[in-house]
């Protein structure tokens, strides 16, 4: 097993090994910024100027003029397709595949919709000292069975890794926070219902670590590893972006890659 696959697999269940490289992070931070200016404008577009000028990354300063929870619904923050399209097209694709092998994008899901035929990249927004912008630690995989992803967004017997890639972000300060050594056991957990929406609720105790990811750098990990957003400490909003890789098996059992 190379270097990577082991990190992400064995031991301490995540690696932040491969970074994008800067001209690449500059297409996402393109893509991001283009989707974003355009949601404000459709429904703010007198404040659109002044979000324009500031740029995302200082987004928070002028959040207060926007109904953000509303505006930065789901469907808001899902590249358009050409995008996807574009960026699949980049270096780091090619680095993953070497890395694990082949696998396809998750479609893009919704809490009761999944959109079959369109790939899901997508991005968040974390401003700082806002505790409400970062979700409880939780595994990808709770989401993936209690949404019944399986089988719909992604096939029957797949397995997934999470990309997750910090467009604008300041080590130390914000980031993912995840369990070393997480994905090998079972945490307690239970669901609750939000607007009638199946969410896990963690129920365990864990000591997650705040991993320092510079613009750019990878965070891979399991569906099994337990994961949560940092409460921003910085100055700036953090961008971040997610992309699920399903592979039709456990990349780990097949011996994936060629690195
Ligand atoms: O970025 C965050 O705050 C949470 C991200 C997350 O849960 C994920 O990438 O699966
Ligand atoms: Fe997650």
């Amino acid at each position: 097993m190379n270097a990577v696959l082991s990190e992400v697999f064995e031991a301490p269940g995540y690696s932040n090994a491969l970074t994008i490289p800067g001209d690449e992070l500059e297409c996402f931070r393109r893509a991001i910024s283009r989707q974003w200016l355009g949601a404000i404008q459709r429904a703010y577009p007198q404040h659109a100027d002044q979000f324009e000028a500031r740029g995302i990354a200082r987004y928070h300063e002028l959040a207060h003029l926007v109904d953000h929870s509303r505006l930065w619904n789901k469907s808001n923050r899902c590249l358009p397709q050409e995008d996807v399209q574009a960026l699949k097209k980049l270096n780091f694709m090619t680095d993953l595949q070497q890395e694990f092998g082949e696998f396809s994008l998750s479609s893009v899901a919704y809490d009761n919709e999944i959109v079959e035929g369109q790939e899901e990249i997508y991005w968040r927004l974390v401003r700082p000292h806002q505790a409400g912008d970062v979700g409880p630690l939780h595994a990808d995989k709770w989401f993936h069975e209690m949404l019944g992803l399986q089988g719909r967004a992604m096939g029957q017997n797949s397995y997934t890794l999470k990309v997750w890639t910090p467009i604008y972000c300041e080590p130390g300060k914000n980031g993912l926070l995840l369990v070393p050594n997480s994905h090998k056991r079972n945490w307690k957990h239970s669901t609750t219902l939000v607007n009638g929406v199946p969410k896990p609720v963690f129920e365990d105790q864990a000591d997650p670590v705040l991993v320092p990811t510079p613009p750019g750098n990878m965070l891979i990990f399991p569906e099994e590893t337990l994961h949560g957003g940092a409460v921003n400490q910085g100055n700036e909003t953090r961008v971040s972006c997610e992309i699920t890789l399903v592979f039709k098996h456990n990349p780990a059992l097949m011996g994936a890659g060629q690195a």
